[in-house]
């Protein structure tokens, strides 16, 4: 169900004016406007296809309606957001949750609605129904040899639906690990995952990568076998050159500092990209920027910085991925928030007087330094994430006219109240 066009023109007709007076403000001030609006225009984050419903917890979930019933629903949904964001041309798929059982017809609809798809998603931290042998005691650690064999032609059969689709990575989560002391030898646990990642590494194709999803905690709550970046980086490097590192931003513990864990990732040349959210607590999945949006762009800094020294393509040499869940929001207004916080995050990263940051640094002028961070970060660049989706055809207020158009009521009409998405 994609938007006439005549509707977000008349939409942007009615704001054209007063953005283009906070635009020229910007413009007037900082020489680097245009470079900066290039640079997000390039910017595509992908959208998981498993966030397109309601999310729940073990206490409750309470279904907001019009959900996708399907994979060509969930794209169709991505398409919207795409057409009004011009920022949301990807989407992850989770494997078994969303199969392209027709994968030509699901490059079709693809091509119809300007996405590509980007890394897919195995899942071993579920029993599928008529699934032999179960993954209560993890997959590819597990101390059955079947199972973890189980688990790695899983992890090959996702390679495959991602080669039909035309992505390029492959990212492993695994749920693995213990939850009481003495239950795992976590040397054993190790080489047995180790061995069995090994197996997937060699069933890439020569173009593609694996990306190592690190978690501290949940399900298992006393030990996980891909805890913290340093494990994932010790299997990805134990794999070989087409093996990364994946920073999910709500897998820390407590207080870590991810933008110094991106820094060093980046620096070896391991950062794969990211699962972006927000959280206050755990593993919490909130819309990315809305609990701690000065973190992010600290991160941003650190990649910006990174990325500019080892040459990398801003838009092209990393996964740029959410991962959410949307217990009280409407998915597809959390999604368009969500981007369009890290697209605000990039451009004030890009705002950052670099030169004189480093400067103020090896001057070890540590109030200057936080004067210049803080200096772009207290900059409004909403206006250039908007002009630069506007020159993609997109909305210049998405979310207003996903809202003046009740578009939600069009999906409940079209799909019913009481659809449920496959997925979180
Ligand atoms: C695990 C995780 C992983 C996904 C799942 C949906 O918490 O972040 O990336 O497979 O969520
Ligand atoms: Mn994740």
């Amino acid at each position: 169900m994609l938007l006439e066009g005549s509707i977000i023109e008349k939409h942007n007709e009615q704001r054209l004016r007063r953005h283009n007076l906070k635009l020229a403000s910007l413009q007037d001030e900082f020489p680097e406007t245009e470079q900066i609006i290039r640079q997000i225009e390039a910017f595509q984050v992908a959208i998981p296809s498993w966030a397109l419903g309601t999310g729940g917890t073990r206490f409750g979930r309470f279904s907001g309606g019009g959900e996708p019933r399907s994979l060509e629903e969930k794209m169709e949904d991505v398409g919207l957001l795409h057409q009004l964001n011009r920022a949301s041309g990807a989407i992850s798929l989770h494997i078994p949750w969303d199969v392209p059982q027709d994968p030509a017809a699901i490059r079709k609809l693809a091509k119809e609605y300007g996405l590509t798809f980007d890394a897919v998603n195995s899942n071993t931290f579920q029993d599928q129904p008529h699934q032999a042998l179960s993954y209560k005691f993890g997959s590819l650690q597990h101390v059955d040899k079947a199972v973890r064999k189980q688990a790695i032609d899983h992890n090959i059969a996702v390679i495959k639906h991602g080669v039909e689709l035309g992505s390029k990575a492959i990212t492993v989560w695994l749920s693995d690990g213990s939850c009481f002391p003495g239950q795992l030898n976590f040397r054993g646990a190790f080489e047995r995952t180790l061995e069995s990642l090994q197996e997937i590494y060699q069933a890439l194709p020569a173009d593609w990568k694996v990306f190592i999803e690190y978690k501290a905690f949940e399900p298992n709550f006393y030990s996980m076998t891909v805890g913290d970046w340093g494990q994932s980086l010790l299997y990805a490097s134990k794999l070989g050159p087409k093996a990364y590192t994946l920073v999910d931003l709500g897998h820390h513990l407590p207080n870590a500092n991810i933008e110094q864990i991106v820094a060093l990732l980046l620096m070896e040349g391991k950062l794969a990209g990211f699962h972006f959210n927000d959280s206050k607590y755990g593993d919490d999945d909130l819309t990315v920027g809305s609990i701690n949006p000065y973190q992010l762009f600290l991160i941003f800094n650190e990649l910006v910085e990174g990325m500019n020294a080892r040459n990398m393509n801003h838009a092209k040499d990393l996964g740029w991925m959410i991962d959410a869940s949307h217990n009280v929001k409407d998915p597809l207004e959390d999604l368009m928030q969500s981007v369009e916080a890290i697209l605000i995050a990039y451009a004030q990263a890009l705002l950052i007087d670099t030169a004189a940051l480093k400067q103020a640094q090896a001057a070890n002028d540590v109030v200057r330094c936080q004067e210049l961070l803080q200096a772009a970060y207290r900059t409004d660049l909403r206006p250039l994430v908007a002009e630069a989706r506007f020159r993609k055809g997109g909305a210049l207020e998405p979310l207003e006219l996903f809202r003046s158009e009740a578009l939600r009521n069009t999906l409940i009409k079209k799909r019913g109240e009481k659809t449920v998405a496959t997925g979180l």
